[in-house]
């Protein structure tokens, strides 16, 4: 495999399927269970607050009984034992990405295991569950809502993802849909400069597959390690 210096990787729900977290869009996924304007928009939060809290608790809860798969920790060592580089964009809420042994991952859709202070914008890391009861650690205002973005709120990280995106040399987007952007448009940012590879690795063909040079489809804790492997020379 041709050297990469600066490898960027863009996950999503897919790459934490085969731990026991379930996806959104897939059969048996939440948005199946759940209507994305109820959950998922300050629109709903603003409407029903305790059908939120609720939503996110259960899903906090849930992480205690899940386990990193092998697409995490070959990312971890991909991270470890590569000669450059290794940028890690997740819009995955979940902590399986730190818990396999990655560092400095960006979380573009926000993270579980934190509470957002909408009085005072504090930031604390927060495993229990919470509610719009639950005083603020910083200014005691019972005002913390889930560090989640939800649709029509920006993503996180954008400013230090366009740097990362403008630099890639090697771009790999693992698990994820292309439904929802701007992850969706990564893809093609990359590949408007014209100077690297891109890859995808998903169950099926995503909706953006046709953008990527080259795909691999099949289950990404197989799938992923292979694809180190042969990163790294092994
Ligand atoms: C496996 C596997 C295995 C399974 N191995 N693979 C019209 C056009 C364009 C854009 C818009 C539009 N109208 C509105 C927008 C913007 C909107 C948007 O994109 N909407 C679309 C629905 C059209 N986006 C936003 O609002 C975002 N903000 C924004 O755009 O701000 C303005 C801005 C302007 C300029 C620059 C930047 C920003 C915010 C989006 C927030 C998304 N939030 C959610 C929920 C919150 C988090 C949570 O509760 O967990 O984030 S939605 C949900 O979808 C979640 C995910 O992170 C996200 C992506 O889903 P993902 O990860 O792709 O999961 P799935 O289930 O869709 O797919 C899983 C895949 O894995 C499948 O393909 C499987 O095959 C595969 N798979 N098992 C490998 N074992």
């Amino acid at each position: 495999m041709a050297k990469f210096d600066h490898i960027v990787i863009l996950t999503g729900a897919g790459v934490s399927a085969e731990s026991g977290v379930a996806t959104f869009r897939d059969a048996g996924g939440l948005w199946e269970q759940h209507r994305i304007e109820d959950v998922a928009t300050p629109e709903g939060f603003q409407r029903n607050p305790a059908l939120v809290y609720d939503f996110y608790n259960q899903r906090r809860a849930k992480l205690g009984t899940v386990e990193p798969n092998g697409a995490h920790t070959a990312l971890a060592r991909l991270q470890a034992e590569h000669n450059g580089r290794v940028t890690l964009i997740t819009q995955n809420v979940d902590n399986l990405h730190e818990r396999g042994g990655f560092s400095g991952v960006m979380h573009m859709h926000g993270e579980l295991t934190k509470a957002r202070c909408m009085a005072c914008a504090s930031v604390h890391q927060w495993m229990d569950a919470f509610d719009g009861a639950t005083p603020c650690p910083t200014c005691t205002h019972t005002a913390l809502r889930p560090h989640i973005v939800w649709f029509g709120e920006m993503p996180f990280h954008m400013d230090m993802i366009a740097d990362a995106l403008g630099d890639a040399d090697l771009f790999i987007s693992i698990g994820t849909s292309g439904n929802v952007y701007p992850a969706a448009g990564f893809v093609q940012e990359v590949r408007a400069r014209g100077a690297a590879h891109t890859v995808e690795i998903n169950l099926e063909p995503s909706a953006g597959a046709s953008l990527f040079a080259e795909c691999r489809h099949g289950p990404a804790a197989t799938l992923v390690p292979d694809f180190v492997d042969e990163i790294l020379g092994d």
